[in-house]
């Protein structure tokens, strides 16, 4: 029984690894990375930073699909073990609440996450411009696509898996219109997925090197008796372009855009071959978490190169505590900007 509590279910079958001796790492790799294949439907030329849940005793997930003429779509896949998918060659078809066809344009990098009986995808999605798309379904058959949470430019959106304070809570991340040279966190709240208000700057970018030019949300946080868990990437530009690593954080329970401690190391950066060479080289961008309240396991999916969906793994006490004890917060984190 881990000490540190994660609220949540117990989900025994999520995908598992102990950590390989001789490994020091707080953040292990999937012996068997990648997890996906380079051309893994008909018409995918990649699929990467993606989003996974449970589901009725298996697994499903809504995959971000680069198609061969570049365009990105989300298709849904489901897995027994989480581990092998078999994933849908054409895009999910949205309708907007009345039933009509309200299909998105690009939509990518999707987060997917449960509150109460309503799954809600999350993703990037082109607004005249990059901006905040949310959808839900309760039976991964029919998909109704909500109004845009953001304006443009925004990227990096996810929900907190339950209302804070009565209000749905939104990660984001204000971007422009192109690779985007900054970025911090920020959260934005709603009472109803449709009027979004109550802004509040989370955490900045550039107080260590890995971090230093942009931030952004990874998968929905995990609530733990410790406070909010969030894996986050960070970026920073080197000779050869951006590299994603990623960190974590713990966010106050009742007030989210509190933050309360950040890893001043990153937890995972590129190094192995999949993640240092692919479509875009050195990336490592966390999309998707599973825990097991009873263990405390955590399995997180991450996008390798924007070519490849892997696998990582870690243990609520093990990285929690880690974040505690190597915790260094910005001179912005620690103020309430409003
Ligand atoms: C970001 C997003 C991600 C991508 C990353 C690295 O701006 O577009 O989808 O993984 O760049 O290319």
């Amino acid at each position: 029984m881990p000490k540190i509590k994660i609220i949540g279910k117990d989900l025994p079958n999520i995908p598992w690894e102990e950590r390989p001796s001789g490994e020091s790492g707080i953040v292990w790799r999937y012996s068997k990375n990648p997890i996906t294949k380079r051309n893994q439907t008909e018409n995918s030329a990649r699929i990467f930073n993606s989003g996974v849940i449970e589901w009725e005793g298996g697994f499903v997930g809504i995959f971000r699909s680069d198609s061969k003429h570049g365009t990105p779509y989300l298709l849904m896949g489901k897995s027994a073990d989480g581990i092998a998918w078999d994933i849908d060659d054409e895009p999910i078809k949205w309708t907007d609440e009345d039933g009509n066809d309200y299909q998105p344009s690009c939509p990518y990098d999707p987060r997917l996450l449960r509150i109460d009986d309503v799954c809600y995808i999350c993703w990037c999605t082109d607004f005249q411009g990059p901006a905040i798309g949310i959808g839900k379904t309760t039976d991964f058959k029919t998909f109704t696509r909500l109004d845009n949470a953001t304006l443009p430019f925004n990227r990096n959106g996810v929900l907190f898996p339950r209302k804070v304070n009565g209000l749905y809570q939104l990660l984001n991340r204000p971007s422009d219109n192109g690779q985007t040279p900054f970025g911090d966190i920020f959260l934005s709240q709603s009472p109803d997925l449709v009027f979004w208000g109550k802004h509040r700057k989370v955490m900045a970018s550039g107080i260590n090197w890995w971090q230093a030019t942009k931030i952004g949300a990874g998968p929905e946080p995990i609530e733990t008796s410790e406070g909010w868990l969030l894996f986050y990437h960070g970026v920073v530009s080197t000779c050869s372009g951006f590299v994603y690593s990623f960190g974590a954080a713990i966010l106050d329970i009742d007030e989210p855009s509190k933050v309360l401690y950040r890893t001043k190391d990153y937890l995972l950066t590129p190094e192995q071959p999949y993640e240092t060479t692919g479509f875009v080289p050195n990336v490592c961008f966390p999309c998707a978490n599973l825990y097991d309240a009873k263990t405390g396991r955590i399995a997180i999916y991450y996008g390798c190169a924007d070519t490849y969906v892997g696998l990582a793994f870690t243990e609520v006490d093990t990285v929690v505590n880690y974040i505690k004890e190597h915790s260094q917060l910005g001179y912005i984190d620690q103020m309430m900007i409003r």
